[in-house]
């Protein structure tokens, strides 16, 4: 049963035409309290078995496979401090909720055009005060269409778990850019270079920060280019990104299916 949170006509004109869509302060400040410790309590638990896991490094950045995950580190050499864990949601139970809460799951079932929606994705994304590095120009989909049938139907819903400024790395989004689907990799001869978007395929100059409070949630497309300059404040900027597709699917990282909001 439907709980009011559906999109309306003009937020599904405004994702349309920009490929993305902000509603602000959808969570209260106990449930960011909540979701902050349960991402502290994730990096915790992935640090205690990131020992085991598999290391390996692209283009110099260190990753570990691990549990399940696959877990980035910081870019600086040596460092031990987790930039990303994918997916997040095995490392503490109320990831669970937030993945079926219809505040996500109706508007995210509106813009899969489905009635009933599954988690394809989940990323942790830690930005730390005065380290957090950036996030150069890419779309999701060039990552995704090789694991998956319906890549134009994976929105993203990027849940802010501290206020996101441009001082600390806020989300940046080319608007429109979405409308041309999946666009040209860079060529620069990296082990990552084909997954950003060529920057003769976009104007940087157009681009909008995602600047919103804590517990506001930025719903955004597969296709649209989007990017992050470096935290270079004092404050965290930390986020989970949620994806989601049709029912019935399986994760991309997980052989299973994770329905959501039922
Ligand atoms: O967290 C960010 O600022 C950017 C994240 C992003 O673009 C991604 O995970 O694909």
């Amino acid at each position: 049963m439907r709980r009011g949170f559906g999109l309306t006509d003009g937020e599904h004109a405004r994702y349309a035409d920009e490929g993305f869509l902000i509603r602000t302060c959808v969570f209260g400040p106990a449930e960011v309290e909540g979701l902050r410790a349960a991402a502290e309590a994730t990096v915790e638990s992935v640090l205690r078995l990131c020992a085991k896991g598999c290391a390996y490094l692209l283009d110099g950045k260190r990753f570990v496979d691990v549990a399940g995950a696959t877990v980035q580190f910081e870019h600086a050499v040596g460092s031990g401090t987790v930039r990303v864990i994918e997916p997040a949601h095995l490392f503490d139970p109320r990831w669970e909720s937030l993945i079926d809460d219809p505040r996500i799951v109706e508007p995210v079932a509106d813009l899969v055009g489905a009635d009933a929606v599954a988690l394809w994705t989940d990323k942790l994304n830690l930005k730390r005060p005065m380290e957090g590095s950036g996030f150069r120009w890419h779309q999701d989909s060039p990552y995704w269409i090789h694991d998956c049938t319906h890549v134009d139907r994976l929105p993203n819903v990027m849940v802010l778990l501290d206020d996101a400024s441009e001082a600390n790395g806020a989300l940046r989004m080319i608007p429109g850019s979405h409308r041309a689907g999946r666009l040209p990799g860079t060529d620069d001869g990296t082990q990552l270079g084909g997954f950003y978007t060529d920057p003769d395929c976009f104007s940087e100059a157009a681009a909008v920060a995602m600047v919103a409070p804590a517990g506001s949630l930025v719903f955004f497309s597969p296709h649209v280019v989007h990017g992050s300059p470096p935290n270079r404040s004092a404050q965290q900027r930390r986020a989970l990104i949620l994806t989601y597709q049709p029912a019935g699917y399986r994760m991309l990282k997980l052989p299973r299916v994770r329905n959501a909001g039922g």
